[in-house]
Formats: C-alpha cells, structure tokens, sequence
C-alpha cells in the first residue's frame, strides 16, 4: 500500500511579520496576506491515517522529503488568472438560477428578463462574475431536459455578453449546454458533476476551451443525500477533485484551466460538510484556484434552524471561513452582503502594525 500525503495550512501570521527574515513564511496560492505558521501534514495508508503538526520554517526546508516539497510547491504558487480574473484577492461569483425550483430563489428568475435584471444587479453590487444556471441540483430534484434547459440559459448568457462587463459563467451538466453557451458567449463552465454526468461532457469541455470549476458530488441530487458516507470526507474528496484533474489532462484541459470545488451539500452530511468547511485550506495543494459554494445552504438550516431566506448571516461567516483559508471564488446569491464582509476581512488582513 502506498502512502499519501496531503498538507493542510493552519494559522495565518499577520504581515508583516510573515515577511520576517529573509526569504518569509510560505503563503497559500502566492497570497501575501495568507502567510501560515505550521500545516498539518495527514499520511493516508489505506485505512490508516496519521496527523502531525509541522511548522512551516520545516516543511519550507524540505523535512518531509521530495514528496511532500512538490506538494507544498503546488500549494504556494501563485494561480495564473483564469477568465480574465486574477486571484490576488477572493472573487464573487454571483448566482443566477433561472429554474422554476432551486432551493432559495426558484421562480424569481425564471423569465429571460427577470434573470438579466438579477444579473445585471449582481453585477452593480461588485460581483466578479455571474453563474447562469437552468437545473436546480438540490437534494431531490428531477433533472430537466436538455432542450428546456437550453431555452432558459441561452437567452439569458447572450445578452449578458452585450450588456455585462464581467464574465459568465453556465452551470451545467450537459455536453450540449456547454457547447452552445459556449457559443453564445460564456467564458467558464460550472459542472457540479465534474464532468461525470454526460459522457460527452469531458470531450465537450475540452473542445470549448473554456476553463472549467470541477464540483464534487456524491451520487445524483435526486438521491444523494440518502446516506452518504465516506472514509474520511476531506482526504476522499480531495482523492475524488485529483482523479477528476487527471481525466481533464487526459482530454486534452489542462490544470491551469480549472477550478476546485468541494461541493458543500451534495452528498453530504451536516458533519462531512462541517469537515470541508473547515479543511478548505488544505484543497490548494491541488495546484487549481479553489471555489466555495456554501451560500444559504441546508447545512445552515440544520445548525440554527434558519429558513433558506434567514441565512444570510451563517453564509457570511461560511464565506469569511472560506477567505480565510484563501479560496479564491465564493459562489453567492448575496453578492452586496459578501463584498461589505469580505472588505473587512481584507483590510484587518493586509492591515500593518505601527500606521
Ligand atoms: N451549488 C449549487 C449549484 N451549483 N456550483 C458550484 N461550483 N458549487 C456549488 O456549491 C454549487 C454549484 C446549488 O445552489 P443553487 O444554485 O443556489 O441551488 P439550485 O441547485 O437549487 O439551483
């Protein structure tokens, strides 16, 4: 049995102290305000799984050998813009689904008007993006047709190339719906399924040449929250995003064309995505921009009981989480509310002792 490693960066050190003697603490992703102390370095060997804390000055060294050195290279190394973007600060990813179902705004974006209005708000409230979805992928839901599908996104990505600054985004499963968003404009695909669920998507995505956010989900949103289970959600999930970056290369997209995502809620259990949320950091050592879609999920619910509508407070704190621990894109419907939170965070991180 081979043995795995992973590397999970725990506690920030505040500049300029992490610039301190000479050659500086390692930064998550090449972010000078997320400079670490120390990384929990996990070994997986089949069932058994060892944690140690290591101090960063150590691991920079190279104690842990030739492995764990190109690990910790992947995990420090700036990101290269993708979609025009570039990843020196948390960008915001505004949601516009244009379903009749999804599990917080389902119906209110369902006209080709409506969603473009929405957008375009979005847009005005300092989004750096914005999702066009036509398939709620809530727990339960049905899929829908490709041809429906098709008529409630494509309107929608072709004016917001004439009337957006910023770009689109299609959330989608579908071969079809990538090529033809594609065509009409979009500059990222959004698969929730990593390209897993139609067989011609992988092919599809790859021919686009578009950049590509990899979802992970366990099983499919009609049924997947029927008692999912895992070994450990953080390391099979890491495992399950580094399989899915091999199947892109192998088609033709390559690593700096895509984007993780852990998948909070698909597939999960209160505990599993409790877990994620608070190994985030450790998802850069897959060498890709890292996204967080967290924003007024059930999990938010099932901690306080707040309803899909009252749980804008619990996604700040879920989306400061992720900034913290240097997700570059934050999925969200309240793009105002994260952009106010995260210009705090920003400013308390890069602010310098002595001004
Ligand atoms: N979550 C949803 C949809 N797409 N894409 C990524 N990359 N990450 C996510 O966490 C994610 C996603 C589900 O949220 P929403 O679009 O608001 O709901 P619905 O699927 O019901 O339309």
């Amino acid at each position: 049995m081979t043995t795995k490693f992973y590397i999970r960066p725990v506690g920030r050190i505040p500049p300029p102290a992490a610039a301190g003697g000479g050659a500086g603490a390692p930064a998550v992703a090449g972010r000078e305000n997320l400079a670490f102390a120390a990384a929990e370095v996990i070994a997986r060997d089949g069932a058994t799984v060892r944690r140690r804390l290591v101090s960063a000055a150590e691991l920079a060294r190279g104690a842990g050998g030739e492995e764990l050195a190109t690990l910790l290279q992947r995990l420090t190394e700036p990101r290269p813009p993708i979609a025009g973007l570039t990843f020196d600060r948390p960008r915001l990813m505004g949601v516009v689904n244009v379903t009749p179902d999804s599990f917080s705004d389902g119906g209110r974006w369902l006209e080709p008007e409506a969603a473009i209005g929405h957008a375009l708000s979005l847009e005005a409230e300092g989004a750096d993006m914005l999702d066009i979805g036509g398939e709620s992928t809530r727990p339960g839901a049905e899929p829908v047709g490709i041809e429906e599908e098709l008529r409630r996104v494509l309107p929608v990505v072709e004016a917001l190339l004439k009337r957006a600054r910023i770009p689109v985004s299609i959330d989608t499963r579908n071969a079809e719906v990538m090529r033809r968003a594609a065509q009409a404009g979009a500059r990222l695909i959004n698969d929730v399924s990593a390209l897993t669920h139609d067989p011609d998507s992988l092919a599809a995505a790859a021919e686009t040449g578009l950049p590509v956010v990899l979802m992970h989900a366990q099983g499919r949103p009609a049924t997947m929250q029927r008692d999912p289970r895992y070994a450990d959600v953080v390391l099979d999930v890491y495992d399950a995003l580094e399989a899915r970056i091999e199947a892109c290369a192998r088609a033709g997209i390559p690593s700096e064309r895509l984007i993780v995502d852990p998948g909070i809620g698909f597939g999960k259990t209160l505990a599993h995505n409790l877990a994620l949320l608070g190994s985030l950091s450790m998802f850069h050592g897959l060498g890709c921009p890292v996204m967080l879609g967290a924003s007024r999920k059930s999990f938010i619910g099932k901690l306080t009981g707040a309803g899909a509508h009252e749980r804008l407070p619990g996604s700040l704190a879920a989306a400061l989480m992720g900034a913290a621990q240097g997700v570059q894109i934050l999925r969200v419907h309240d793009v105002a509310a994260t952009r106010q939170a995260l210009a705090v965070w920003e400013g308390g991180t890069r602010s310098l002792p002595g001004t």
